[in-house]
């Protein structure tokens, strides 16, 4: 695959989380850890103490995507020791300490994530791009599962790949929220490398995940079977 494959746990079957995960972990470059508290957006999933489990019977790099409005050292702690390899953050909730949580998680050896919703501009992540490993184009609103794409995310992909080449950066850009078949080409073309898919780029297409995958599989390669970047 020429892009990296990252499922969204919150999306996959969780009355079966032990054979879910053992079928995805050959496949998966990473896994994508939604942890939404309620205040941050209306909506709550995943925690640390899953992570902690999920981490018995993977290897699979997690990154915990935070939808919590008080991030602090003491959460970020507790996600790194629950086996998070990328915290990936909010730049509005962070702004205040940004680069002490920053400076924590690579004293760590760990990765620095943010995430930018559809209604932020890039520029924000310019005082410390830098210091960020993974960015996190959103391409919906923060916080629910199965909404519907938004188009001006990619003009967005594409000035986080023109900064890399002009200003050096050496973030991977990754993208959340409807991937799918409908959008893997241009995605791809506009600069994303990770792709992480949730209900409707994986687990919709069957209800055995080891098929959902196969197929999913299968649709990423077709489209972007010509090289044109
Ligand atoms: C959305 C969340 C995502 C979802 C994923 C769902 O706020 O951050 O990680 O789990 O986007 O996939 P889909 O295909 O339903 O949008
Ligand atoms: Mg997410």
């Amino acid at each position: 695959m020429k892009v990296k494959f990252s499922p969204s746990l919150m999306c996959m079957d969780l009355l079966n989380i032990e054979r879910e995960i053992k079928t995805m972990n050959p496949k998966s470059d990473y896994y994508h850890v939604d942890i939404i508290d309620y205040h941050y957006c209306r909506n709550m999933s995943l925690a640390p103490c899953f992570m902690e489990q999920i981490k018995k019977i993977t290897d699979v790099p997690m990154d915990a995507h935070l939808y919590v409005d008080n991030i602090d050292r003491e959460l970020v702690q507790t996600c790194m020791d629950s086996g998070a390899e990328i915290i990936t953050m909010p730049p509005d909730v962070i702004e205040r300490q940004a680069i002490i949580l920053m400076r924590q998680i690579k004293a760590a050896g760990k990765k620095v994530g943010i995430f930018i919703n559809p209604a932020v501009r890039l520029e924000v992540i310019e005082p410390y791009a830098d210091m960020v490993d993974r960015l996190l184009i959103m391409t919906v609103d923060a916080g629910f599962a199965g909404q519907k794409f938004v188009p001006q995310s990619l003009d967005k992909i594409r000035q986080a790949k023109a900064w890399k080449r002009e200003r050096g950066y050496t973030y991977e850009i990754a993208v959340d929220g409807c991937c799918n078949e409908a959008y893997y080409r241009q995605l791809y073309d506009a600069g994303t490398e990770v792709f992480i898919v949730g209900t409707s780029g994986l687990f919709s297409k069957d209800k055995d995940t080891a098929k959902a995958l196969e197929i999913t599989e299968n649709l990423i390669n077709e489209a972007l079977a010509v090289t044109i970047r």
